[in-house]
């Protein structure tokens, strides 16, 4: 058999450190507590962990704006608690991601700072110019800023400049702190907004609602050759994987970044599905689509070399509150999309608390939102005059805090003795880790039961992806690998529905204690993983 490569196989499961466990009491996740959760991590099954950044940062946007790559941020720890966790995660066979913002540092970055001096050597690490141009920042409003007589281009907030990737030197101070934390042992990173990092003019853009400017910086071809040097003089040199955050790419882009012959990224996330339910921009949410959803899927299994599998992330709501029902059917959609999304055809990434069915949150007042992005949002609507419950439903529906709230150990919280740095949410009562691993038919288990069926048959890693049907919010698909054929049904609905005659097969899993095909009626967010060779 052709050597596969080893990210393949991997199973991610994403840590927003700042939510996932606080072991001493500030209210605050960190190194030691997610140390204290490996067994945990380890039972559930999965290989390898993403950590969302830990570097030093002023926590403009919690740690996305770093202003020491090469240290770790006191809240979270010291350097001598990340070899800790590196070691330790390793005795349990699970390998570490970690985060590598590069299209920007924090402008309390040394760099920065000196860059601020028009004679200073570092002034060509940022981009700046004595006009702004008309581009605006992906949190809204201007992407320039200015300091005395110049301005510096910053594509997210003002804390976050861009660095200037004509400048050689950057490429050199960046290839010095991947080997750093290659050579710690990592084994590799999630490369943060990777496809933006290359502006290829400062020309005014073509004026449009949101993100003017971008067609100098989305998928430039210097991007390309970026990415080639990287993985030419650093990647190449180590057993590692890379997945790219791309922001706005359609299935060629996405090729383009990943295709082995190109030698680039090992995979990337595209955002094409989570565009199901909203119009043109995030903050606009209608009602789920999920015919749209599954066309997007399959579209992008069948067309992409390698895919980067999710439904939840630190940015995004949480999906059984988007995808699937998390009042009623909460349990049984919370299973049906573990289902789907570890079935398909590609790299799963799970983000934590997804495998007990954590919900949206339950904030109500604005000023308990901590995310910086969404009170950019709440300032501009307030300008544009939008009514208050709008406002409100905006934040409800899209604020990235809905995926931030720590995680639900215990009926009591379990998350920290202290205040939680966000407040937590109170149906943490009913949806926590200790009743799911009590509970031997939990969401947890389900996870768990998929997690292993994966590691345990190559069809689930190997086999193609073939739709078999797509109507009526039904999505069927079909994993082959030789004589093995698995297929996923999933009711993508809170009504019933009929499972087309010709599915046959034996039951792997069920979210409905089914045991057989007989009868013929889809219940309400029903999945099963039916093996089509043994019929029986
Ligand atoms: O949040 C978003 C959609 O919900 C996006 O606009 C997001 O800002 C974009 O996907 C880039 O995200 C990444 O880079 C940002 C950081 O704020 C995000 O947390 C990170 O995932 C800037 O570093
Ligand atoms: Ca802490």
């Amino acid at each position: 058999m052709e050597h596969r490569q080893s990210w393949k196989s991997s199973v991610v499961y994403q840590i927003y450190p700042r939510s996932f466990m606080d072991s001493n009491g500030d209210g605050i996740g960190d190194i030691q507590g997610i140390i204290s959760k490996l067994d945990y991590l380890k039972d559930l099954g999965i290989n390898t962990l993403w950590l969302s950044p830990v570097y030093q940062s002023p926590n403009d946007d919690n740690g996305y704006d770093i202003s020491n790559y090469l240290d770790i941020h006191p809240d979270f720890g010291t350097m001598n608690d990340m070899d800790q966790l590196i070691f330790e995660a390793k005795q349990r066979g699970i390998k570490i991601i970690m985060d590598l913002v590069i299209n920007h540092t924090s402008d309390e970055h040394p760099w920065f700072i000196q860059s601020k001096d028009k004679k200073s050597p570092y002034r060509d690490y940022y981009i700046w110019k004595d006009k702004p141009n008309n581009w605006t920042s992906f949190f809204s409003g201007s992407a320039w800023d200015q300091i005395g007589d110049s301005y510096y281009l910053h594509l997210f907030s003002k804390k976050q400049p861009d660095l200037n990737w004509n400048n050689p030197k950057v490429m050199e101070e960046i290839k010095d702190i991947m080997r750093f934390w290659l050579d710690k042992g990592i084994y590799g990173f999630r490369c943060d907004v990777i496809n933006i990092i290359y502006k290829s003019s400062l020309e005014d853009g073509k004026r449009r609602l949101v993100l003017v400017g971008r067609e100098f910086y989305h998928s430039q071809e210097g991007c390309h050759q970026i990415l080639k040097t990287l993985r030419k003089d650093v990647l190449s040199k180590y057993d590692c994987m890379t997945v790219g955050e791309t922001v706005l790419v359609n299935t060629a882009q996405a090729n383009d970044l990943i295709l082995p012959e190109r030698e680039e990224l090992d995979m990337v996330f595209g955002f094409e599905h989570m565009e199901t339910d909203q119009i043109n921009n995030k903050w606009f949410k209608t009602r789920f689509k999920p015919q749209k959803f599954m066309k997007v899927i399959a579209k992008w299994q069948e067309e992409v070399y390698w895919n980067a599998n999710y439904l939840e992330n630190h940015d995004q709501p949480r999906s059984i509150t988007r995808f699937g029902n998390d009042q009623k059917y909460h349990e049984v959609s919370a299973k049906m999309l573990a289902t789907l999304l570890l079935t398909l055809k590609g790299t799963p990434y799970i983000f934590e608390g997804q495998e007990i069915g954590m919900t949206n949150a339950d904030i109500k007042r604005l000023e308990d939102y901590r995310d910086i992005e969404t009170h950019r949002i709440v300032a501009l609507a307030k300008k544009l005059h939008f009514p208050q419950f709008y406002i409100r439903h905006m934040l409800k529906t899209a604020s990235r805090d809905n995926a931030r709230q720590p995680m639900q150990w215990k009926k009591e919280g379990g998350f920290t003795t202290g205040i939680p740095w966000l407040k937590m949410n109170e149906n943490m009562s009913f949806i926590n880790v200790e009743d799911n691993l009590k509970n031997t038919d939990s969401i947890l288990r389900h996870y768990q039961q998929l997690i292993s069926l994966r590691q345990n048959h190559d069809v689930l890693i190997d086999g193609s992806f073939k739709p078999l049907y797509m109507k009526h919010n039904v999505f069927i698909f079909e994993r082959k690998l030789n004589e093995t054929s698995w297929i996923t049904v999933s009711n993508l609905s809170g009504n019933k529905k009929r499972i087309p005659k010709n599915i046959k097969g034996s039951i792997l899993l069920s979210n409905m204690h089914r045991t057989s095909l007989s009868n013929p009626v889809l219940m309400p967010y029903e999945s099963i993983l039916i093996d089509k060779e043994k019929t029986l």
